[in-house]
């Protein structure tokens, strides 16, 4: 299964392959094929594999340099003026359809139980990096916050705005960057909050000061620059409703691997 989609991904003819995370998109028998792939992968995950890992490497395969892509820096104020104070005013909210609201410093996040581990980043654009990461669980916070009845999503609110581009199908206005995940991969192992990558505190261009590793799925779910985290029953309230910024502009949400 994971074979059969990565062939989907790679049978693009590379002409299509231009620039952004838009490549596939460009194309729309590409764009169908690659759209029934993400739905099997997604079922397959569902019914077959809930708990199953993303390869992790060893420390030998970590890539010297950890490409940065998408925003290098955000121009937010809000974001500016925290960065300046090395985020010690920082904080994560945690909100919606929890028992208890949270509000978490990095401290905080650093005194829970740590998970680190080695995987491979696949951007849509065609390229991997691979590289250590080191946070707490997702699910370690939600059991914090607590569940409410409807809780479905996982949403992530970033700090930075990233502007679309024209050749793009769907919203192109520049807009706030977001993405969601369902419950299962919430709480999945490996679903962590990063603060740290290769044993550094995440530098600007890699999402400082903490950004989301959900393993299973491609570069555009990893959401950086995290600001706050909503848990909702839908995701029409969020964006363009698709539950993404790029999942907004033509992508599928669910981005298996
Ligand atoms: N907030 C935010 N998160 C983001 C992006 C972005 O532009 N803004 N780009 C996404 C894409 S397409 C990729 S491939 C990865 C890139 O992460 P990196 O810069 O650490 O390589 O972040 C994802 N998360
Ligand atoms: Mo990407």
């Amino acid at each position: 299964m994971i074979l059969a989609r990565r062939q989907l991904l790679t049978a693009v003819p590379a002409g299509l392959m231009l620039t952004g995370c838009d490549a596939l998109t460009r194309n729309s028998t590409a764009k169908a094929v690659v759209e029934s792939g993400e739905q099997a992968t997604y079922r397959w995950q569902r019914l077959a594999g809930r708990d199953g890992l993303a390869r992790e490497f060893s420390a030998a395969d970590i890539s010297p340099n950890f490409k940065v892509n998408g925003t290098h820096e955000p121009t937010n104020p809000e974001w500016q003026r925290l960065a300046a104070g090395k985020f010690t005013d920082w904080r994560l909210k945690v909100t919606g359809l929890v028992q208890r609201e949270l509000s978490l410093s990095l401290p905080q996040l650093r005194a829970l139980p740590q998970r680190t581990q080695i995987t491979r980043h696949d951007c849509v654009e065609g390229w991997s990096a691979i590289g250590q990461w080191t946070g707490p669980q997702l699910a370690h916070i939600l059991k914090a916050s607590g569940l409410r009845d409807g809780a479905r999503y996982i949403v992530f609110l970033c700090a930075d705005d990233y502007g679309g581009e024209p050749a793009k199908g769907g919203l192109q206005s520049k807009s706030r960057y977001y993405e969601s995940i369902d419950l299962v991969d919430a709480v999945h192992p490996q679903t962590i909050l990063a603060h740290s990558l290769n044993g550094q505190p995440l530098s600007t261009g890699n999402g400082a000061p903490v950004r989301l590793r959900v393993e299973r799925q491609l570069g555009y779910k990893q959401a950086k620059y995290l600001m706050q985290i909503v848990v909702a029953d839908s995701l029409a309230p969020f964006g363009g409703g698709k539950g993404g910024y790029w999942p907004d502009r033509g992508y599928e949400w669910f981005a298996g691997t």
